[in-house]
Parts: structure tokens; sequence; C-alpha cells
């Protein structure tokens, strides 16, 4: 067969750059951080989002590194659902198969998604009718049952019901179903409905208060919904912290915040619940534009929080919202941009797949946490 000068090039240019990621993850990470996390019990994962998930080099990376997937978008409501009667389990099916042959556990994220601007519009706009409680209930029963029923086995660990409390208030976030049912008894409802139809699956509620000042509300606000829900006999088995730290609110009350984090996991896990580290980034916006800088600001934040995080044995997940810089929901995030105009770097690798310093300081966290049975 003849090859063409243009083709042969093509092919030479294409063999260099695999070559050289290969030598830069071969030399830059002697080992993987899902095999870090296996010695310690800790299983390591990443979200990934439709977009990334056509693109080899990063699912590679992936595939290297982690031993669990769940979907960025694909497992929402809003994805599965997005007009009613009309499934669309397609792209979450693709990636959960495509874990499956990589050996990775599925998480499903998420079964409700409290805030009513993350329901489906249909859902929003619904119709309940003159029974609007019972209405409302089957509507819930109806999605909860579908989509368990759907993905069976293929799911180890649902977020049943995401983001509930109101951070300003503490108090439970309001939607067409808790105006209609009340909103313990709709999340309780949640829980059991998974309960009945993923009976295997690890159920969580999950959410994303943090450690500083102004998480206090949020933290008091989800420590008291657990409590109730435990009181109910509610079958919550885990709390989600989603973990995406760094520059949101007050960086500079370093000790006092981990101090009241500590307080907050002591409470949590003293009601029986495990911890998972779901969705973790490092938000930088607060930090200056030099890389180098920058990049040793965001290890050292993460190094901080994953010590303290990372030491309860009752936490046996960890989940990366993304593993590259470019693939970041924050490069894309308005509410609270880089005042500079700089992109992000807010995940362990770059956007061309290099690891960063936050890698090194995931890696040395996992290797400092004790082993969980
Ligand atoms: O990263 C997700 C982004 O691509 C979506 O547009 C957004 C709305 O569906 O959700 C982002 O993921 C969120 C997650 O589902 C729940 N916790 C907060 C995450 C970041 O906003």
């Amino acid at each position: 067969m003849k090859i063409s000068r243009r083709s042969f090039l093509a092919a030479m240019a294409a063999g260099a750059a695999s070559t050289h990621a290969t030598a830069l993850l071969a030399a830059d990470l002697p080992e993987s951080l899902k095999v870090l996390g296996k010695r310690k019990g800790l299983n390591v994962g990443n979200a990934i989002g439709g977009r990334y998930f056509s693109d080899p080099a990063y699912k590679a990376l992936m595939a290297r590194e982690c031993n669990m997937l769940v979907a960025e978008n694909e497992g929402k409501w809003q994805a599965l659902e997005p007009r009613q009667g009309q499934y669309n389990f397609g792209p979450a099916d693709a990636m959960y198969a495509w874990a499956r042959e990589q050996g990775m556990l599925v998480r499903g994220h998420n079964l409700v998604w409290q805030e009513a601007k993350w329901l489906p519009k249909w859902v929003n706009e619904f119709d309940f009718g003159a029974q609007p409680s019972k209405a409302a209930e089957a509507l819930l029963r109806k999605h909860i049952v579908t989509v368990c029923s759907h993905f069976g086995d293929a799911i180890h660990s649902y977020d049943v019901v995401n983001e509930a409390v109101d951070p300003k208030t503490g108090g439970l976030r309001a939607n067409v179903f808790t105006e209609r049912m009340g909103a313990l008894e709709q999340i309780d409802l949640s829980f059991r409905l998974a309960k009945e139809h993923a009976p295997k699956a690890q159920l969580v509620y999950n959410d994303y208060m943090r450690g500083d000042e102004g998480s206090a509300k949020h933290r008091e606000g989800v420590l008291k919904l657990l409590h109730d829900l435990k009181s109910r006999g509610t079958p919550v088995h885990a709390l989600g912290l989603q973990s995406h730290i760094g520059s949101w609110d007050d960086v500079s009350n370093g000790s006092k915040g981990q101090r009241e984090w500590r307080k907050f996991l002591d409470e949590v896990t003293g009601m029986g619940l495990d911890l998972l580290i779901t969705e973790f980034d490092v938000n930088d916006r607060k930090l200056p534009a030099d890389v180098a800088t920058r990049d040793a600001g965001v290890a050292a934040l993460a190094k901080d929080y994953l010590d303290v995080t990372l030491s309860y044995k009752q936490c046996k997940d960890f989940l990366l919202w993304g593993m590259a810089d470019h693939t970041s929901w924050l490069q894309e995030w308005k509410e609270a941009p880089r005042t500079d105009g700089q992109k992000m770097r807010p995940t362990p690798f770059d956007d061309q797949l290099r690891a960063k310093p936050l890698r090194d300081a995931i890696a040395a966290a996992i290797k400092a946490a004790p082993v969980r049975s």
C-alpha cells in the first residue's frame, strides 16, 4: 500500500502527539489515582459531560485515573424526560455501558433536583388537577420508578435528592412537589421509592454546603434535614459533599472553617451516615492570575480540605466534577467569574491533559488517608 507524503506526515504528527501525551502521563503519574484509592478502600471518579464523551484522549485519561463515573448532565430529569412521556435514555445508557466496559462503578445523578429551575419545564407547568397532592405523588412515583427500573443494577449509588436546603435560610426549598405534598414528605417518599426500585443502590442526599462562615445556615439546614429523615426511618445511606471548594465566599477563615467542617462531618457520621465527595473542584477566582501561583494556591486549598474530609473513614468515594480545566462547568458559570477574564484552573489536569499541582495534592491526600474497611 502506498502512503501519501501528506498522510505519512499526519500519522507521524498524531503518533508524536500521543507519544508525548503518554510520556507525560507515564513520567508524571507513576500510579493512577484509582490505584492509590484502591489501596485505601476509596473509589475515585469523575463527572463526564456529553461533549467530552466523544473525546478519546479525555476518556483514556478518565479510564486511567478513575474507577467510577457519573454523567454530568445526562442522568438528570431534564435530560431523561425533556417532554412528558418522551424519554431520552440513550446518552446516559452509552456512558454507563462504557463505564461497565472499563470496570467502573456508576453513580446516578440525580433523581430529583429540588430547585425549581432545574426541574423539567413541563413538570413546573404540570396541571395537578383537583387532587393536587395525589397527582404530585403519582408524578414523582412514575419518574422514580421509570428511571430506577430502566437503569436497574447499573447504578451503584444514586443522588436521590439534590440540593433541598436553601443556603440563605437553612429551610427546605419549595417546588411544585413540596407545595402539594410537603417538603419533608416528598423527600422521604423519593428515598422510599428509590429503595423499593433500586434496592441494591446506595441512596444519597447531595448538597453543596461548605465549612465557611457563609455556609453556616446551609450546614444547619442539612443537619436538620438529615436528623428529620433519620427519625422518620427514611432509607438515606449517605451525605454527598459536593465539594465545590475554593474562592466562593470567604477563603480567609481557614482554621475556623476547618473546625466547623469537622463539627459538621462529626454530626453527620454520628447519625450513622456515610460520606462521599461527589463533585470536587477548586474555584480559583480570587487567586492571582499568575498560573504557577494560582495552581499552587488551588493545590493548597485542596490539600487542606481533603486532609480533613478524607480523614473520615466513612468517606469512601471521591469524585471530580471534570478532570481537565476546559471541561469544567466553572468556565461558563457567569454568576461567579474571574474578574480578570482569565480561564479558571479548577481541575487536576490542564486543557492539554497535563497533570497540575492539584493532581499531586489529591494524590498526596489519598496517600495520607487512613485505610477504609
Ligand atoms: O456541571 C453542570 C452544568 O453543566 C449544568 O449546566 C448544570 C445544570 O444542569 O449543572 C451542573 O452540575 C451541577 C450538579 O448537577 C449539581 N451540583 C452543582 C453542579 C455545578 O453547578
